[in-house]
């Protein structure tokens, strides 16, 4: 039995050679960086980068300071305080070969509900640069059919009521700003990291739509002092399980209460717009362009379309995750031809990639064997997620002439999926913020009306308006209730003629 190492700075210099340890002294960095949502996928992403970045002593400036503001961010921030900050993010190759690395760069954790003072001084030092998030698709709190902020919201109502003890991002920020512009200092840069087409633009304008009812006075002082640059982020990162937890004791001694685990592909893409000063993260890896609408475009509507499909269809066929959903080469032509047939011809050339490549390199990433990304995990929250993934490409194809036929099947997949929800053979739940609306408009599709679920306005907008795509929807959600989705996916052509 090998020696384990409980995570922690003690025992860093005794944990044996195979794991990469951060080589940089941590009690010397200072904090720039306030990364609000420090869950998987900021550890395995920004702060990765930022980890290689601090090797360098000329950047020991940008140290991250994690903040949680949800109750359920509670138990990770608990885990990483008694680690010290330390976490170890655990690759594994398509051949199996795992590689650990410990990461050093967040050096401070704050759970914000605990104490909203504390992480609002936090937000509001004068070291502070950026401020960055991940606070998921939904967390940006605006109507996905008109953009706009849904400041009827009851917890936004509620941090307009108490503004020194907030509970949403944007009542800590605006709290956080104010402090900054009563105190003199300088802006900063506020930055999104979730998987929103142009994300910065979104959070700018939804903060301000809260600035403007809260600190009215604020709204010229934020548009000239913080930068909120568009960002397009991408490294599929599951959910971590008790066997990773187990696997790390077992081949590099190191018992790890909060590790993350990820596949080896890796890419940040970054428009070039801060207030104050960044890490040089492009020494890194990170790419600054001036443009990053091309690069998110075809990485929201590849991939994490492409996860959409999967996750529905697959949860329909009766996979469990993705790799296995990808391994049915049914699917995988299925997948292959919505984004050669209705995603290629709208997106247009992105500057430096090869688009083929791209969609091969995709399809294996899908595949790799050791990454059990479940199909539980992407169909969560779909009411935030297919909105911005799917239906921009439906849209732009019924207005081009294009194809919309797969793209209309994952809304129709979406629809079965929440009909079946909890039936006989069917054991799955069902976690979406929006999951009373959309199980009752989806079973009221069954029985009353053929197209309630597309009727939801604040997820489809007018799209039931257009004939071609009702057309399509309704054969298309007949084929998958009478004939279920393999049939769907042999005889689509068939199915859906318009
Ligand atoms: C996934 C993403 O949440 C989802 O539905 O598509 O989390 C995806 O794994 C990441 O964006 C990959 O970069």
């Amino acid at each position: 039995m090998r020696q384990l190492f409980k995570l922690n700075t003690k025992h860093l210099p005794l944990i044996p050679g195979e794991a990469v340890l951060p080589k940089y002294d941590r009690s010397a960095l200072k904090t720039g960086i306030i990364h609000i949502g420090i869950g998987a996928f900021h550890r395995a992403h920004q702060a990765f980068y930022t980890d290689q970045l601090l090797h360098n002593t000329l950047n020991k400036g940008w140290g991250i300071c994690g903040i949680g503001l949800l109750d359920s961010d509670r138990k990770i921030i608990d885990c990483l305080i008694q680690q010290e900050g330390l976490y170890t993010m655990l690759i594994t190759e398509p051949d199996g070969i795992l590689t650990a690395r410990i990461i050093g760069s967040l050096i401070e954790c704050l759970y914000a509900p605990a104490d909203p003072e504390a992480a609002i001084e936090k937000m509001a030092g004068p070291d502070i640069k950026i401020i960055t998030l991940t606070i998921t698709e939904g967390g940006y709190n605006f109507d996905s059919a008109t953009g706009e902020f849904l400041i009827s919201e009851p917890s936004v109502q509620y941090d307009l009521k108490n503004p020194q003890n907030p509970k949403t991002v944007f009542g800590y920020l605006t709290r956080a700003l104010k402090r900054r512009m009563d105190k003199g200092l300088n802006g900063l840069t506020i930055q999104s990291c979730d998987n929103i087409p142009h994300n910065g633009d979104v959070l700018k304008r939804m903060l301000i739509s809260y600035v403007k009812e809260a600190e009215p006075g604020m709204t010229d002082w934020i548009k000239q002092e913080v930068a909120f640059p568009n960002s397009m982020v991408d490294r599929i990162t599951p959910v971590t399980t008790l066997k990773d937890k187990e696997n790390l004791k077992a081949v590099f001694s190191i018992d790890d209460a909060c590790p993350v685990v990820c596949e080896p592909f890796i890419q940040w893409v970054i428009e070039d717009n801060y207030a104050s000063g960044r890490p040089s993260w492009e020494t890194v890896g990170v790419k600054f362009v001036r443009d990053v609408v091309p690069y998110e475009k075809m990485k929201i509507r590849l991939l994490n379309a492409g996860h959409s499909l999967l996750g529905f269809i697959g949860t329909l066929y009766g996979t469990g995750t993705i790799d296995e959903t990808v391994s049915v080469p049914l699917i995988s032509d299925f997948l292959r031809a919505f984004m050669d047939r209705e995603v290629t011809p709208i997106l247009g050339t992105v500057e430096g990639i090869d688009l083929t490549k791209y969609k091969d390199n995709l399809i294996q990433r899908f595949g790799n064997p050791y990454i059990k990304d479940n199909l539980s995990r992407i169909c969560l929250e779909s009411s935030a997620k297919i909105p911005k993934f799917v239906l921009p490409t439906i849209r732009e194809n019924l207005e081009s002439g294009g194809q919309i036929k797969i793209g209309t099947a994952i809304i129709a997949a979406w629809c079965r999926y929440l009909e079946l929800a909890g039936t006989t053979g069917h054991n799955y739940e069902i976690q979406d913020g929006l999951k009373d609306v959309l199980q009752k408009n989806a079973l009221a599709s069954v029985k009353q009306d053929p197209l309630a679920f597309i009727k939801t306005e604040t997820l489809f907008g007018d799209l039931v308006k257009s004939e071609r795509f009702v057309k399509t929807y309704l054969s298309i959600m007949d084929g998958f209730r009478k004939y279920g989705a393999e049939i769907v996916m042999r005889y689509i052509d068939q199915i859906a003629t318009s």
